[in-house]
């Protein structure tokens, strides 16, 4: 996830003077648009000020968390409630208001500016201060909840690398059930910190006329909650019938490498290499092609490197020194007296060149992609931090841009041509081309159930239908299988809490569509670099050195969110949003898996 709370500094002084490009139009009031503009500075200059501190407190308290030590999380609450003073300060979101009633006499990006305004009071209105106080202080404490856990197996302390690996290799049964069953302990500590989140996220925004948190991060792509629940829901019909042969497959290949002879109609939670079945990848062995075995022999400051590499062949620019020497890429020592947060992040400290990314990378195929994601944030960061793009549209076009591009990164960088060129796999290897799509599939397809359904769906429940403490797990539990076909090892009752497990679930609410959309915005993004920049089969292809691709992806990532994303992905790719191209790439596969699952059983619905 990205994170930036905050605004900067120089660059707020280029939109300081009247008469800048931004700042003119022909037909607006240029009196009115001064006086904007005199606001607008001031209140870009105040909130990067205040950004700063509260990243910086905030990077401190993921980075390193004491169990029973105050200070960090007091730091970050204290600067955290500076910020959400000023960002919600009723005269801010008064001015605001005011301003925009004149919208047609100013310029389009005064406009945007001043939304974007209003769009961030409303995540913590001071007319309600002691919510928004009690919110500051719940979250902090529920990542520090979450992050200071200390996961264990046979009462030995295990990191979630390690669980990760386990769940990816292990053919031992029992030895994977104490593994899945250790990475849900977690969420039993973690419920009544969301129950209370739930319910103080909600105020939040309703002060300012959300009807619930969802809906409030929905708002952010222009969209209704309807409007999003259809389109989710379209992708997952589109990808269904894929998904269903994916499903069959996994269940009679599961069982085989588990010596079970009766194939389940669902898969067992347990049986999948990730803690949530969000990815079954490692289902597959494609023989020739073994990246794992390929980066054993690097190390973890190899894979960050690399990916840094794959940015400046296409014309990016070397990652600030900065970014090296403040940025937490790998697990803490195992016997560090501190823990950090064990999920991927990539932070913009100041809306300008300090960028960081917190990771804990290990030499695997798993981490690879991971860095190159995370590179993707940092990358965009940089690109729209221009003085072309006031501080307070440093985002992306939509927060699915923002995920997407560094996913892409992440695909292209894991495909044979691109392997090959940088002697990750020998030169003419050959491989069955059908087993390396079925293995992507098992990433990309897979996660698609996951993000649209179990995730998304639950947090629309949780925050638009206010859904019963007492039947968080249930209602988990009903989405998994009805979206991902997998079912828990055994009954979990509601003293679990499984869906708190997510990261995202916590510390990045209601979110969670960002990520299925991105996945199909990045094959559309893929399809169109493949075809009509590298001339080559969007199945094979080597981005490595080309610069035209480097510039198409800066274009689309240097207007940050003063673009208007719908636009933006028409102008770029010739289409709206759509996962045609996603469908495309996996087409041929159906075929094969129809005759792989000839004589199956099929226990997923077919729904398109
Ligand atoms: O959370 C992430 C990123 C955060 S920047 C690593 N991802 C989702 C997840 O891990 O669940 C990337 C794709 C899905
Ligand atoms: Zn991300």
């Amino acid at each position: 996830m990205k994170k930036h709370l905050i605004l900067i500094t120089a660059s707020a002084l280029l939109f300081s003077c009247g008469g800048d490009k931004n700042h003119s139009d022909e037909n607006g009031n240029k009196a009115l648009q001064d006086s904007v503009q005199t606001y607008l500075d001031g209140y870009n200059k105040k909130y990067q000020e205040l950004s700063i501190i509260a990243n910086e407190a905030d990077w401190k308290s993921n980075t390193h968390i004491v169990e029973g030590d105050t200070v960090n999380a007091t730091a970050a609450n204290k600067a955290k409630e500076e910020y959400s003073k000023f960002s919600g300060s009723a005269e801010n979101i008064a001015t605001a208001k005011r301003f925009l009633e004149k919208k047609d006499e100013l310029t389009a990006i005064q406009v945007k500016q001043l939304k974007s305004i209003l769009y961030k009071a409303a995540d913590n209105p001071s007319t309600i201060q002691d919510v928004v106080s009690e919110r500051i202080k719940s979250e902090t404490k529920q990542t520090e909840d979450m992050f200071g856990f200390d996961f264990k197996i046979d009462g030995k302390s295990v990191s979630t690398n390690k669980i990760d690996e386990i769940l990816a290799d292990e053919k031992d049964m029992s030895k994977r059930l104490k593994a899945w069953e250790s990475s849900k302990e977690v969420g039993k500590g973690l419920k009544e910190g969301l129950v209370h989140l739930r319910d103080l996220r909600n105020k939040t925004v309703q002060a300012l006329g959300y009807k619930n948190y969802f809906e409030y991060q929905v708002s952010d792509y222009g969209m209704t909650t309807q409007e999003m629940k259809e389109m989710l829901e379209k992708f997952n019909k589109e990808l269904s019938p894929l998904f269903r042969e994916l499903h069959t497959y996994a269940r009679y290949e599961f069982a085989k490498r588990y010596g079970v002879k009766e194939v389940p109609d669902l898969i067992p939670a347990q049986w999948l290499p990730n803690r949530w079945g969000q990815d079954w990848t490692s289902l597959v062995d494609v023989k020739g092609i073994n990246l794992d075995s390929a980066l054993k022999t690097k190390d973890a400051e190899w894979i960050v490197k690399q990916g840094e590499r794959f940015y400046v062949s296409i014309g990016f620019p070397e990652l600030p020194k900065s970014f090296w020497e403040k940025s937490d890429l790998y697990p803490a020592p195992t016997d560090a007296k501190y823990k950090k947060n064990n999920h991927a992040s990539a932070w913009h400290m100041n809306y300008d060149q300090d960028v960081r990314s917190l990771m804990s990378v290990e030499p695997n195929s798993e981490w690879y992609e991971t860095s190159h994601h995370e590179l993707g944030h940092i990358y965009y960061y940089l690109s729209y931090s221009n003085p072309e793009v006031p501080i307070l549209l440093r985002e992306g076009a939509n927060r699915a841009y923002h995920e997407a591009l560094g996913s892409m990164m992440g695909m292209a960088a894991m495909q044979k041509p691109f392997m090959e060129n940088l002697n990750l796999i020998p030169k003419n290897t050959k491989s069955d081309e059908m087993q390396t799509l079925l293995k992507e599939a098992l990433n990309y397809v897979v996660f698609i159930p996951f993000s649209t359904g179990t995730m998304s769906m639950f947090e629309h429940d949780l925050y638009a239908e206010n859904l019963p403490a007492d039947q968080f797990n249930k209602r988990w539990w009903d989405l998994a299988a009805k979206y991902q076909g997998i079912a828990p090892p055994t009954n979990r009752g509601e003293e679990f809490c499984d869906a708190a497990t997510k990261t995202h679930i916590n510390n990045d609410a209601a979110q969670y569509y960002d990520y299925a959309l991105s996945y199909v915005l990045l094959f559309q993004v893929h399809d169109y670099i493949s075809k009509n920049i590298l001339h080559q089969d969007p199945h094979n292809t080597n981005y490595y050195g080309n610069k035209e691709v480097g510039k198409f992806i800066g274009e689309i990532m240097k207007p940050g969110a003063s673009a208007d994303w719908r636009k933006l992905l028409k102008e770029k790719t010739g289409s709206e949003l759509s996962a045609k191209a996603m469908l495309d790439y996996f087409a041929p596969l159906m075929d094969y898996l129809k005759k792989q699952n000839k004589g199956r059983k099929y226990t997923l619905p077919e729904l398109n």
